[in-house]
């Protein structure tokens, strides 16, 4: 099996990404200041994560060609540019997400909004990350066989991520907390469309548009295994929300101030004598946080930590299992699902 590509090796393309970024602005004579704080918001917002759903159509793509790609290749740079415009998708909802989620960092730093001088502006930028993608794709992809289903492709998996995103913030109202609202269902949905298309589904897909291997057959073997991994996914990121360290994770957890319909809750709903479910329905989803510390330490009681590895080793147990009855034999290869979910599994950031 063809190695995976590192980090160094697809950082290495970013900066020809900028530049074709930069002479499309330039084109416009759009003014030096702004196209000087266009460039500062693509490089804070979209470099410095982990690149795992960016690296992932590298790595599928060099899997199912059988074959290293050079990364000083142009077949390199396609499959990595191609990542890299899921990196701003990705930009492009965290920039939003942590505004809407009244987030204080993100990758270790400040989140964008909260950086000098920029406050509300970032709506404005988290949009131009967005548009970056279609610039891009039109630029490089234009006569590619399958360019207007790379095109369709994001759009509708936009779309799918915003309504994750609406779901997910209506069923947290901030002035209002009713723990009957919450359940494994509204979750399941939520999880499967804020995060499962846009950070599983959508790298994959891309890769089989790139090499010219999707099938519907192949896309729909795609969805059956990457919407269950995705899932895995976000109740981990709901898990390390409350009980990672955040200098780990980068990141520090809203979740039970903010009122998220999350993983935990919904587990601690179902563990909950009726005295310990008073605790929560006055404590959970306040901006408080000792309130927020008392829900924390519910959380211990009901051992929410050791269920939660329990509950992670069936989901990777039939993740497994599924990824092992694959037919290889229409073009996809189990080891594309595997090299997935081996960049997840166990994960503390
Ligand atoms: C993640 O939701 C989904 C999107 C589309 C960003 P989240 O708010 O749990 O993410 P995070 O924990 O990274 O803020
Ligand atoms: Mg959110
Ligand atoms: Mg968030
Ligand atoms: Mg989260």
């Amino acid at each position: 099996m063809a190695s995976a590509t590192t980090i160094q090796e697809f950082e290495s393309v970013w900066p020809r990404i900028v530049g074709d970024l930069e002479a499309h602005c330039k084109q416009y004579k759009l003014p030096q200041q702004s196209l000087d704080w266009f460039i500062k918001s693509l490089n804070y917002n979209t470099v410095g994560g982990k690149c795992n759903r960016g690296m992932s159509v590298v790595d599928t793509a060099s899997i199912l060609l059988e074959k290293r790609l050079d990364p000083a290749s142009e077949e390199y740079f396609q499959a990595a540019l191609l990542g890299w415009m899921i990196e701003l998708l990705q930009a492009f909802f965290l920039v939003s997400d942590d505004i809407m989620d009244s987030s204080k960092t993100r990758r270790g730093s400040p989140c964008w909004y909260l950086a000098p001088k920029v406050g509300m502006i970032a709506i404005n930028d988290s949009f131009m990350l967005d548009a970056s993608i279609y610039v891009l794709l039109k630029k490089h992809f234009r006569q590619h066989k399958n360019y207007i289903d790379m095109v369709e492709l994001f759009h509708e998996t936009t779309f799918q991520t915003e309504l994750g995103q609406c779901c997910d913030l209506l069923t947290a109202p901030e002035d209002h907390v009713d723990l009957n609202n919450f359940s494994l269902d509204k979750f399941t949905f939520i999880v499967i469309f804020k995060t499962a298309y846009y950070s599983f589904y959508l790298p994959v897909a891309l890769a089989l548009y790139y090499i010219g291997a999707a099938t519907p057959e192949n896309l729909q073997t795609c969805l059956d295994i990457l919407i269950p991994m995705g899932e895995y996914f976000q109740a981990q990121d709901d898990y390390l929300d409350a009980f990672a360290d955040p200098e780990v994770l980068g990141k520090i957890g809203t979740d039970i101030q903010d009122n998220k319909c999350s993983w935990l809750i919904n587990q601690a709903l179902k563990k909950v004598n009726p005295e310990q479910r008073k605790l929560l329905e006055e404590n959970y989803g306040r901006k408080d946080s000792e309130k927020e510390a008392k829900v924390k330490e519910l959380y211990h009681e009901l051992k929410l930590q050791e269920f939660y590895q329990q509950w992670e080793e069936e989901r990777v147990a039939d993740l497994k299992a599924k990824i092992d009855r694959i037919d290889e034999s229409n073009g996809l290869k189990k080891s594309v699902f595997e090299a997935f979910l081996k960049k997840i599994y166990k994960r503390s950031k």
